[in-house]
């Protein structure tokens, strides 16, 4: 069965996951240009040995005509990805409603949403139908394009409902869903009206997969207490049959990190930035403008660091990038003015004539510029809220070859569990705390930030985003095989 599979003759894979890889913008009735968008999973899944990979996935973009769409479904087809196309009110249901602003605050602890609870709960049930519906049309697009053996690997919290459609189709279907957030704890979890479905439906996958043991083991827990089923070692079994859920934390291309250093541009950049800061330590936050990300507490923290340790005060900045993210939606706009308010009155506070102690950016970086900005920084202050694993802590370590600089890092982030021993752990929700770890990491000594480095970087660069992805598919392959195995015996 092994040999069947990934290590032998090429694996056909279909990745199902909310967005395709692509920004697509029309430029005419039937011209579109595209640009892939390198995140950690088309690394992961480019590096991937012996795999003939096709993406499915929500373009992003509202096509209604018949002729946009065919000319995108062309365009896409050379970057072997698969449009779901979506109209305007399904995306403003399942996606900014159900995906964005339900499910997501829940499976990072900030509960189901408080104002306006009448409307929330009558548009619960129209929310969840068009999550329903639009799960559907990604699993009608699965089909066409489904062959007898394909491994079809479901992504995140926006397609909980796929494996279900999926098996219905065609029970031989080789199924796995991975979830790229946190899984709470099973007494926030039963809060989700919806929780009986959504269970059900991601126990018809083969295989589950979760960032880390304590999110698989919460899942595990809900479907014990919710649906009343039996946990096992391997996974969760309902009459003799087990989906079987297990931990695989991500990685990152560390390589592609590596690389960009030796770049000439990157080089410049690096001597740039060394220059523009010298004299000062630069500390370093890279998030999107989330809630989830912690950014006001982050700064809160760093403003009474200065507070209370005047000496650093013209000696330190914080470069803060926050890329915005649901800009439409109002949580994500007030949280946005009130970082503005925060960062404006700190500057205000400890700056001088000719330098402020925050620069906040509320942009995205390109790569070069951003592997720069990793490598020439002192500190990495992360301190989500909760965060599935926080890749950007690895993207740092990757960058840190020779400098070696901290990591502060939130206890309630995934990578917490894998870069712990050389990180400095925080409770971010502990001002004091952060402060204080400021202030540690900026005078550690060179043996110990040597130490913690080197704990650090053999774990980002052995633990990559290529095994990760290759090691999924192969249990899912295995795990397969074993249960065709058992039903045979
Ligand atoms: P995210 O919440 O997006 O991912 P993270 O894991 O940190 O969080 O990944 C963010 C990515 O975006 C990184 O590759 C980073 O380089 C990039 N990025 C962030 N800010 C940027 C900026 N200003 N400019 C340019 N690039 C920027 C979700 C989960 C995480 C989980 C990942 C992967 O929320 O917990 O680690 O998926 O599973």
């Amino acid at each position: 069965f092994r040999r069947l599979g990934l290590r032998g003759m090429k694996q056909r894979l279909l990745v199902v996951a909310n967005r395709l890889p692509v920004s697509a913008n029309r430029r005419g009735e039937d011209q579109w240009s595209l640009e892939i968008s390198a995140g950690g999973l088309v690394s992961a899944l480019l590096g991937v040995k012996d795999v003939d990979a096709k993406w499915i996935g929500w373009a992003g973009v509202n096509v209604p005509d018949e002729v946009g769409q065919r000319a995108l479904t062309k365009a896409l087809a050379e970057k072997r990805c698969i449009p779901v196309f979506l109209d305007e009110e399904i995306v403003h249901q399942y996606y900014n409603g159900y995906c964005n602003n339900i499910l997501w605050p829940l499976f990072h602890y900030l509960g189901l949403p408080q104002e306006d609870r009448l409307a929330t709960t009558r548009n619960f049930e129209s929310q969840f139908d068009a999550y329903k519906r639009a799960n559907q049309m990604f699993a009608d697009v699965v089909y066409q394009h489904y062959q007898e053996g394909d491994v079809i690997w479901c992504h995140d919290y926006h397609l909980m409902f796929l494996p279900k459609c999926l098996k219905d189709h065609d029970i031989n279907m080789k199924v796995g869903w991975f979830l790229h957030t946190p899984f709470p704890s099973s007494e926030i979890y039963r809060t989700l009206p919806s929780r009986l479905e959504l269970l059900r439906s991601v126990l018809c996958a083969d295989l589950v997969g979760f960032h880390t043991y304590d999110y698989a083991r919460h899942f595990v827990s809900a479907c014990t207490r919710i649906l009343g089923l039996e946990g096992t070692p391997e996974g969760v079994e309902d009459q003799g049959r087990l989906t079987r859920v297990a931990a695989f934390p991500i990685g990152i291309d560390s390589d592609r990190f590596k690389r960009a250093l030796e770049l000439p541009a990157v080089k410049r950049h690096i001597s740039e930035l060394t220059q523009r800061f010298a004299g000062r330590k630069v500390m370093l936050g890279v998030d999107r403008l989330d809630m989830i990300k912690g950014i006001p507490q982050k700064i809160l923290a760093f403003e009474k660091f200065l507070e209370e340790n005047p000496y650093w005060n013209d000696k330190v900045v914080l470069l803060q990038i926050a890329v915005p993210t649901r800009t439409d939606v109002p949580e994500y706009q007030k949280l946005t003015s009130q970082v503005h308010e925060i960062v404006g009155r700190i500057n205000g506070r400890f700056g001088t004539l000719t330098a402020v102690p925050i620069h906040h950016l509320d942009r995205s970086l390109d790569f070069h510029a951003l592997c720069a900005l990793y490598a020439v920084t002192d500190v990495a202050l992360v301190t989500s809220l909760r965060d599935g694993m926080n890749l950007v802590s690895y993207e740092y370590v990757a960058c840190q070859g020779s400098k070696k600089g901290v990591l502060i890092l939130s206890e309630f982030a995934g990578a917490a569990q894998s870069l712990g021993a050389g990180a400095i752990l925080v409770n971010p929700w502990n001002i004091t705390e952060v402060a204080d770890s400021i202030r540690h990491a900026l005078t550690m000594q060179p043996d110990e930030r040597e130490k913690r480095h080197r704990h650090n970087y053999a774990h980002v660069t052995t633990h990559t985003a290529q095994d990760w992805a290759e090691t999924f598919v192969f249990e899912l392959n295995d795990t397969v095989a074993e249960a065709l195995l058992r039903t045979r015996q």
